[in-house]
């Protein structure tokens, strides 16, 4: 199998769960935060710094790599791998959720999704088969199965019916898919807020034997406290052997909420899109590096953080740049917003060995501003 997670030991306060997932190009320890790298590159950063900063696995995106430059391109260029320059792992979305997301004017049919491009209005249709040989092409380590992520709220009706074909369009997916040995292709459990059909799409994948499985539907405007529930109730339905994937989650708050309801991996591009407009996370809340109050701030982003950008570059610096929309600005952001996750999983992974992810949480979510009433 291309993709096997190894299961290390569970937090006896929280349930959580420490292990490692082995892919054709190396492993990462879970739970991990994936970097956004949708058209091939995680903005600003060169592969040797998203390294750097500890990062093992990056995801990208089959719909944007499928409409520019092609994935025909990418293959003869000897994979994304290669293409990229990043020899560690790559997880690519199906495109599923882009489609929805980005484009204007779909329709769907049990075949797949007619839609148009939500620049050039061109008419473009993908599908199971479609989104499945193109990440084939890619060479991704961990692919995607081509699902709907439908809006929240939806009616249980229509949840059903979309939840019984994103299963018939798993199955189709797995029938396309030419390189089980040196891919592995995660199924996605949808079904919304409704237990029911979460548990039927749960029952449905778990039945096809994914080397994993994704829960998606999930951050898509609904608060906090039900995405929770769903969680609580969805989570446990997955087989503890295999990694579990929450998509689209990437507030350092959900990472560890998620974490302790047994979640492996998570991608979102909150850290890399909020450092464009000059946000940083630090240990006690987000800074606007904008704001004026900074202009004279001579102190670093975080005075807790020892990344790069921390260690060498002030706020008044940095608001410099980002104000004067320099690209370094933008750099060091990124790296540093990055740098604060990929540590947060590292200490979460610390706290599960330790047992005490709850007293963590406790300590973190105070400091960060969450305790506020
Ligand atoms: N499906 C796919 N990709 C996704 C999602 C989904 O439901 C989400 C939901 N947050 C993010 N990315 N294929
Ligand atoms: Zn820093």
């Amino acid at each position: 199998m291309a993709i096997t997670y190894e299961f290390i030991k569970e937090c006896k306060q929280t349930g959580a769960r420490l292990g490692k997932v082995h892919t054709p190009h190396g492993s990462f320890d879970t739970p991990v935060f994936m970097p956004v790298g949708t058209l091939a590159t995680v903005k600003t950063m060169s592969p040797e710094e998203i390294k750097e900063l500890g990062a093992n696995i990056i995801l990208s995106n089959t719909y944007h790599l499928w409409l520019r430059p092609g994935e025909d391109i990418i293959e003869e260029a000897g994979g994304l791998h290669k293409f990229m320059n990043w020899d560690g792992s790559i997880l690519t979305d199906s495109g599923g959720f882009q489609v929805f997301s980005l484009s204007d004017m779909r329709e769907i049919t049990e075949e797949g999704v007619h839609f148009r491009h939500h620049l050039s209005g061109e008419k473009l249709f993908l599908s199971p088969e479609k989104a499945t040989n193109i990440q084939n092409s890619l060479g991704s380590d961990i692919m995607m199965a081509f699902d709907e992520c439908p809006p929240y709220p939806a009616e249980h009706e229509y949840m059903k019916k979309s939840v019984e074909r994103t299963s018939r369009w798993a199955e189709r997916c797995l029938q396309a898919h030419t390189r089980p040995n040196d891919q592995g292709l995660f199924g996605i459990v949808q079904g919304g807020e409704f237990e029911d059909l979460r548990k039927q799409s749960a029952k449905d994948l778990i039945s096809l034997d994914f080397p994993g499985y994704a829960i998606g539907g999930l951050s898509v405007g609904e608060p906090k406290d039900v995405m929770n529930r769903v969680l609580d109730f969805t989570a446990p339905l997955l087989p503890k052997n295999k990694p579990r994937y929450l998509m689209g989650v990437g507030s350092p708050d959900s990472l560890i909420d998620g974490a302790i309801r047994g979640i492996d991996m998570f991608d979102c591009v909150l850290p890399t899109r909020i450092a464009r407009n000059g946000t940083c996370m630090t240990s006690i809340g987000r800074l606007v590096v904008r704001n004026a109050k900074y202009a004279r701030d001579y102190r670093p982003i975080d005075e807790h953080c020892d990344c790069y950008t921390c260690k060498n570059y002030t706020r008044a610096y940095i608001r410099h740049l980002v104000k004067a929309n320099e690209t370094f600005g933008f750099r060091l952001t990124t790296y540093h917003n990055l740098y604060f996750l990929v540590k947060l999983m590292g200490q979460v992974r610390e706290a599960i060995k330790n047992d005490c992810l709850g007293d963590f949480r406790e300590e973190f979510f105070e400091q960060y501003g969450f305790n506020k009433p």
